[in-house]
């Protein structure tokens, strides 16, 4: 199945490539069996989006942009979906952002936490956190809270891509900014978020670093009107009406 040829005349080429990446994600240990289930739910919206990143979802990815060139310490968290959907397109982020990539996972376990960062390098990551698991994300149970004290641990700016909704509102807690991609407007993760970017990861990543690119030479105050300009219950709502229209 892994192997299969898909046609790019296909009308649902976009959408069938990401579900193979994800089934070969799961063959070589990246992604959880559960990352399946994840990924058909978050079809299912992109489905009643119109498969397109809508204008809020472009404004967030702007917005996300202008946090991330402001951060002292951003990183951007990788769990197995999102390492087996967009690996270079994650490294480009880090790069024009100046952030780290630290690998942190809902079902963890050493032999996939090492195939992660493994994959991530061949992807074009120089160093890739997550293995040293010396810090800890409070109010949370024991696994799902392991992370590198000096990647997530002490950032002040995380990208959780599909990111629980437990773990979204403890870092929420620990006061950093958050910029969540989830295609579900409803899902606690987006709701706890400052910046949640509703739209599919493939999209909205390469869309956050485009921004990135574009801001790079802004003045601090053009990108602190952009962060301030935000408003992420706004750009919810847009969301919930895109969904209810189609896309329109
Ligand atoms: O690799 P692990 O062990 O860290 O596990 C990762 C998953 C995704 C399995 C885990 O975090 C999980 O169970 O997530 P949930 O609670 O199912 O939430 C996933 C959210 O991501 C849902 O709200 C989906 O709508 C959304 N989603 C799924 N696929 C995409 C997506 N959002 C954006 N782009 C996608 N491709």
């Amino acid at each position: 199945m892994s192997d299969i040829e898909i046609p790019e005349s296909h009308p649902r080429y976009e959408s069938l490539l990401t579900r193979h990446r994800i089934e070969v994600g799961v063959e070589k240990g990246i992604t959880s069996r559960q990352g399946l289930i994840a990924q058909g739910r978050g079809e299912a919206f992109d489905y009643l989006l119109g498969e397109q990143t809508i204008p809020s979802a472009d404004e967030a990815a702007r917005a996300a942009a202008a946090h991330l060139l402001l951060a002292d310490h951003p990183v951007v968290s990788v769990n197995g979906n999102v390492a087996a959907l967009c690996p270079e397109e994650i490294v480009e982020l880090a790069e024009a952002t100046d952030a780290d990539i630290e690998v942190n996972l809902f079902n963890r376990t050493d032999e996939r936490m090492q195939t992660i960062v493994d994959h991530l390098r061949e992807h074009g990551a120089d160093e890739v956190k997550g293995l040293t698991a010396d810090g800890r994300i409070p109010g949370i149970d024991h696994e799902r809270a392991k992370v590198d004290a000096d990647g997530i641990g002490s950032a002040d700016v995380v990208v959780v891509p599909l990111e629980d909704g437990d773990r979204a509102a403890a870092l929420g807690e620990m006061e950093k900014i958050e910029i969540v991609v989830d295609l579900n407007p409803m899902s606690r993760s987006a709701r706890v978020a400052t910046v949640p970017i509703v739209d599919n990861i493939v999209r909205a990543v390469p869309n956050v670093t485009g921004h990135a690119r574009d801001l790079q030479g802004a003045a601090r105050d053009e990108l602190e009107t952009i962060v301030a300009d935000f408003d992420a219950d706004e750009a919810l709502e847009a969301a919930e009406r895109a969904i209810r229209t189609g896309g329109e």
